[in-house]
């Protein structure tokens, strides 16, 4: 299946300390300098093949490289990349209408990374709340939960709880709540007449995969209805075919009021993001309110329209439940072995390391000698997204090998 790395050399040592030199030191990255990708494969400057599980936290959707998108890029590359929306360009009309009827809505509003896009759905729901809604100016409160983690922008990571997040980059913005993920009666003890909205990841990706009850979202969508608060879903990295479905919320027939998109909308090739929502809440937004120099340029339009193309197909829907109840039931045989629990949506799985086998940093580090990338967070949770063109025998490999390092 693919050569198996060893500890890192003098070229990928070399690489890594002249990076040091000069990039701020705002990761722990692992020790592996890659060079090339391809599916769900990278090879790094050694040469040494990785089966990648992360997929650059679910950017990588459709894996490195895939020859639909690639072939939509060079064209549009050679023909117009970028406009700003002082003008039109012939990308965006087509881009918009494809991904608003993809999320049954009227109107989409493109930015470019996840955190803007998050940024413009706060703004959004604020001025639904004052325009619409009739809150009194600068009032808005917006609810959020525990654990969730929605980009670095300085208003996001203002209504964190992750103190790493958020320590020593105050002041912060006023205008959030935070109640406890999951809590449905939570959400609806803290509205007042002044909340224009409910912001929350449908699973909670950062906090190590957070399935919410069953039921939790069409919760929240009731209590949205019946309050007149606006229901935004940040699908960012739980959305686009990762848990199997098109959006997450769909794993409970929900519509929200607005999608947040990001991540695998630019094809794991350009930053593309973006709120799709109908006419009555994204139209209060007027000509000259909010933009960017990037959202929307021809080259990322082209390649979300490809995105959005692909996800019709139904194709990537099916592998993300076929292969996640795969993973599932191989996951499922490594309980008590080294794993104390597992959560698994789709192809997304977020595995507890038993403490007396290690840290989820040790057992990544370990699968990198062993081929494998996968990611750690909150100190025992590994994050496994494979890239959803992954094979099930890949699959079966990479557990063989977490099955391996975890019984060391
Ligand atoms: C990092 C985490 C994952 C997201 C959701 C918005 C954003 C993200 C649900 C912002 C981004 C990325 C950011 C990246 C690592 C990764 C991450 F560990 F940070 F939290 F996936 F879980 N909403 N998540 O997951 O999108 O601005 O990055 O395009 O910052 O280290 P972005």
């Amino acid at each position: 299946m693919s050569i198996q790395a060893s500890a890192p050399d003098a070229a990928t040592t070399a690489v890594i300390e002249a990076e040091d030199a000069h990039v701020a030191h705002n990761y722990h990255p692992l020790p592996v300098v890659i060079s090339r990708g391809e599916g769900a494969w990278v090879t790094d400057i050694e040469g040494k093949r990785y089966l990648d599980l992360l997929s650059a936290y679910s950017a990588l959707n459709f894996g490195h490289g895939h020859p639909a998108l690639l072939a939509t890029a060079r064209e549009q590359l050679d023909r117009l990349t970028l406009t700003s929306r002082a003008y039109h360009n012939d990308m965006l009309g087509p881009f918009a209408a494809a991904l608003a009827e993809l999320a049954g809505k009227d109107l989409v509003l493109p930015m470019n990374t996840g955190a803007e896009a998050v940024e413009t759905a706060i703004k959004v729901a604020r001025a639904w709340g004052y325009r619409v809604k009739g809150i009194p100016a600068d009032a808005a409160q917006i609810v959020v939960a525990n654990g969730n983690f929605h980009g670095r922008t300085t208003t996001i990571v203002g209504f964190s709880d992750d103190p790493t997040a958020r320590s020593g980059f105050g002041p912060f913005a006023p205008g959030f709540v935070s109640v406890p993920y999951g809590d449905a009666a939570a959400i609806e003890a803290a509205l007042t007449p002044e909340t224009a909205a409910v912001l929350v990841e449908p699973i909670q990706g950062e906090a190590g995969v957070i399935i919410p009850p069953e039921g939790y979202l069409r919760a929240i969508r009731e209590i949205c209805t019946r309050h007149g608060v606006l229901f935004i879903a940040d699908e960012i990295q739980s959305g686009l075919c990762r848990v199997g479905t098109t959006f997450a919320c769909d794993r409970e027939d929900v519509v929200p009021d607005m999608y947040v998109l990001g991540k695998a909308l630019g094809g794991g090739i350009v930053p593309l993001s973006a709120v799709v929502a109908d006419r009555d809440v994204l139209g209060v937004i007027r000509p000259g309110e909010h933009g960017s120099t990037f959202g929307g340029n021809p080259l990322a339009a082209a390649i979300g329209l490809r995105v959005v193309e692909m996800l019709s197909s139904g194709e990537f829907q099916q592998r993300g439940t076929a292969l996640g109840e795969h993973l599932a039931a191989k996951l499922g045989d490594l309980v008590g072995h080294g794993v104390t629990s597992v959560r698994i949506a789709g192809l997304w799985a977020g595995i507890d390391i038993d403490p007396a086998v290690g840290t989820g940093r040790e057992i990544a580090e370990r699968l990198l000698a062993r081929g494998v990338l996968a990611k750690d967070t909150h100190g025992q949770t590994l994050r496994i997204a494979p890239p959803l063109v992954v094979r099930a025998t890949e699959l079966d490999w990479a557990v063989e090998q977490l099955r391996v390092v975890l019984a060391a």
